[in-house]
């Protein structure tokens, strides 16, 4: 009778408000039962004919269980299936009422729920987490007229301008087909092949060979939307849009070494990184902003604002800051919402509408298109993760697999005059409200061509080039060099080299010394490229105020160590907003000078300096002398300093940096003299150490 009495009230708990079932896991005084809902007595042992005997096909509960785990992964996103996501809001700080209807960009101080995917590209779902590689930034706005998704990269330009090349553009990029290898990585023959044989790619190729490929953390990258849209307004005029999102950290970035290091010790640096942020209350932020055009405005431009892969520099046209988001809250279950959020450029509100660009185009199609094979049924929009949760969806879309709506009624089409009988009706088009596209002139011959507007493919990626500073160029550079010296096919290296001339001589000197090899013939553009002014912000270097914050500082520490020094450093950093970790060889931490225990939060062998901004060595006499042992020490020193880190160190630790090769300079830093200068040289790299560290293109 009392059994009776839970299962009721188990079942009444686990009802949700649409009706939904939900799991009812996290009640401690849960019974576990069969997904029909039938009690178990027992989830260790199946059911055998005798003690020794072989399990029966009558077992059901083994049948389910071993079933329902056999078929747990669905297939995953054939581009950007590593990801990771977290809740948040979008809010409006300035209307835009004059150009659009959007209640999500006209209601200021209106808070919207968001739900953010950032992603790799070319990596599968198991794949690092620092390759270098685009990133996607795909923000999910549950407006309250439907979904908005905007789904855009790190990046504001594409390597293609037309659809049709992008399933052969990914086929180049990912592993190759016959040996299965490498995985997550650019740097081989059949990406580079491709590259060569599509000058389009050139100014993308630019930005992906630039430290914006290799990000410090998800919280520092910024977003654009690539795309051109519209705006529309109540008359139902259009205005031209550019999406951005800029970070309140800055943008900032690895170096490609470290990059390299970083995938081996920590395969999940980013999402980890994104993970305890939110969990610490760190909350990310970013600026909304959009830069608006007249048709007019774009038809003075010097390339086609439909072409995907041009920019409109800012010091053009500048960004209008209209909004802010910020991620607070990280997913409850990655699979539910992380893995089966289904982003879709087709998903906007009223007031919001595509352009005639050919790489949007079609992306209209290819999301919901995938979708259908990713999630497997017509009815994914019903997953929680994806449902309009700021307005209801009604509509006459009926049954298909995994329906988890019960609607009443008869009325399952329209017209009907159900309603005049007193039944249901169902819901009417709203002409007035409704979603409605800019009534843009179209209508000339069928071609199949390339604009003449969309031919001149060096131009940007000069400017973007020219806009570098020297250390940028230098990267980008050597970036060139390593990903072409990873390339097996002379012709295709040098092909690369042809149309690298295109875009700036001494870049292509470069990379061609580089790898030793002459400089082939330049490639005949279609189109003389110009030489547009440079643009100051397109640089990373420079163009964000230098901060400790949301970066990490790593002490590494010995038996003996001074203990107000470590607290003196430890104090001032997280003063500046950044995280501090304890590092010493044992994980139960070390006993300072004055006897106190002072608790690791992570051992040697396994929190290298590459996970952190700037270190501190703060060790004994005896400590030091016992680290010259051990290479994990060694690395640590050395690895900061080659990654162009601050190093604050005790006296006491100098023979250790010496034997790591750390050689004296502004960013090497004597604590006893005081802490000080310490987290003024930590903000930000040491880039005066790198030409004495590294061989640059
Ligand atoms: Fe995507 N892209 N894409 N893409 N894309 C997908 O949709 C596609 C492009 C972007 O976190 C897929 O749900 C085509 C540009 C992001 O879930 C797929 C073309 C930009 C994400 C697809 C492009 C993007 C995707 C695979 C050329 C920046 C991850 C899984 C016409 C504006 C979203 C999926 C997430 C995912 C197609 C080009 C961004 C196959 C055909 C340009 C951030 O539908």
């Amino acid at each position: 009778m009392s059994n009776t009495k839970t299962s009721m009230s188990d079942q009444a708990a686990s009802l949700g408000h649409g009706g939904e079932l939900h799991q009812t896991a996290s009640r401690p005084d849960a019974r576990i039962t069969t997904n029909h809902g039938v009690p178990i007595s027992d989830n260790q042992n199946s059911l055998k004919a005798g003690r020794r005997g072989p399990s029966l096909l009558e077992d059901f509960v083994l049948r389910e269980k071993i079933q329902h785990f056999d078929h747990e992964r669905i297939p995953e996103r054939i581009v950007h299936a590593r990801g990771s996501a977290a809740h948040g809001f979008f809010e409006l700080t300035d209307s835009l009422a004059e150009f659009t209807t959007a209640k999500i960009l006209t209601e200021v101080g209106k808070k919207t729920e968001v739900f953010t995917r950032f992603s790799t590209v070319a990596g599968g779902a198991g794949s690092v987490d620092t390759p270098r590689d685009v990133r996607g930034f795909a923000v999910k706005m549950y407006t309250v007229e439907g979904n908005w998704d905007l789904v855009g990269n790190n990046i504001p330009v594409f390597f293609i301008q037309d659809a049709i090349k992008f399933p052969d553009l990914v086929h180049a990029a990912k592993m190759e087909a016959d040996r299965g290898y490498p995985q997550a990585a650019t740097a081989h023959d059949t990406f580079w092949d491709f590259i060569g044989l599509m000058p389009e790619s050139m100014h993308m190729i630019m930005w992906a060979m630039s430290d914006r490929t290799i990000p410090r953390s998800l919280r520092m990258m910024e977003g654009f939307g690539v795309n051109t849209f519209r705006l529309v307004d109540a008359n139902g005029k259009g205005t031209l849009v550019k999406f951005h999102w800029r970070p309140k950290l800055g943008t900032q970035s690895t170096c490609w070494d470290e990059a390299l290091k970083i995938a081996g010790a920590d395969p999940d640096f980013h999402r980890r990184d994104l993970h305890d942020a939110i969990a610490a209350g760190d909350f990310p932020e970013w600026e909304f902003g959009v830069q608006l055009f007249t048709d007019e405005e774009a038809e003075a431009l010097p390339f086609d604002i439909l072409d995907a892969t041009k920019l409109v520099p800012e010091e053009v046209k500048p960004i209008r800051v209209v909004g802010r988001m910020v991620l607070d809250r990280n997913p409850t279950n990655f699979f539910a919402e992380t893995e089966q959020v289904a982003y879709l450029p087709t998903n906007m509100p009223p007031g919001i509408d595509v352009s005639e660009d050919p790489l949007l185009q079609g992306r209209l199609f290819s999301y919901q298109d995938t979708q259908l094979s990713r999630l497997g049924s017509t009815n994914f929009h019903q997953l929680p993760i994806n449902q309009a949760k700021g307005c209801p969806f009604q509509n006459f879309q009926r049954d298909g697999h995994m329906q988890t709506q019960v609607i009443p009624g008869r009325a399952n089409y329209e017209p009907n005059s159900l309603g005049e009988a007193g039944e249901v009706a169902g819901p009417r088009a709203d002409p007035k409200g409704g979603f409605r596209s800019v009534a843009v002139p179209v209508g000339e011959t069928k071609v199949r061509l390339r604009a003449e507007s969309f031919a001149d493919h060096f131009s940007q990626a000069r400017l973007f080039f020219r806009s570098q500073t020297e250390i940028e160029q230098s990267h980008m550079a050597s970036a060139l060099v390593f990903e072409l010296s990873k390339v097996t096919l002379p012709h295709v290296r040098l092909r690369v080299l042809s149309l690298l001339r295109n875009v700036d001589e001494t870049l292509a000197q470069r990379v061609a010394n580089g790898m030793n090899l002459d400089l082939p013939e330049a490639a005949t553009p279609a189109v003389a490229p110009q030489d547009l002014p440079p643009s100051p912000a397109l640089r990373i270097v420079g163009k964000y105020p230098e901060t400790l914050k949301g970066r990490a500082v790593g002490i590494l520490v010995s038996d003996g160590a001074d203990g107000a020094m470590v607290e003196a450093v430890r104090k001032a950093a997280m003063a500046e907003g950044a995280k501090v970790m304890i590092v010493a060889p044992k994980v139960g931490g070390v006993t300072l000078k004055d006897g106190r225990k002072l608790p690791a939060d992570g051992q040697l062998a396994g929190t290298p300096s590459v996970i952190f901004d700037a270190v501190a060595v703060v060790l004994s006499e005896a400590g030091c002398t016992q680290m010259m042992q051990d290479s994990a020490a060694q690395d640590f020193a050395s690895f900061a300093f080659v990654h162009l880190k601050a190093i604050g160190h005790s006296p006491e630790a100098m023979p250790l940096l010496k034997k790591a090769g750390v050689m004296p300079d502004e960013g090497i830093l004597d604590l006893a003299k005081g802490v000080d200068g310490f987290t003024a040289m930590a903000a930000t790299r040491r880039w005066a150490r790198e030409p004495k560290v590294r061989m640059l293109a």
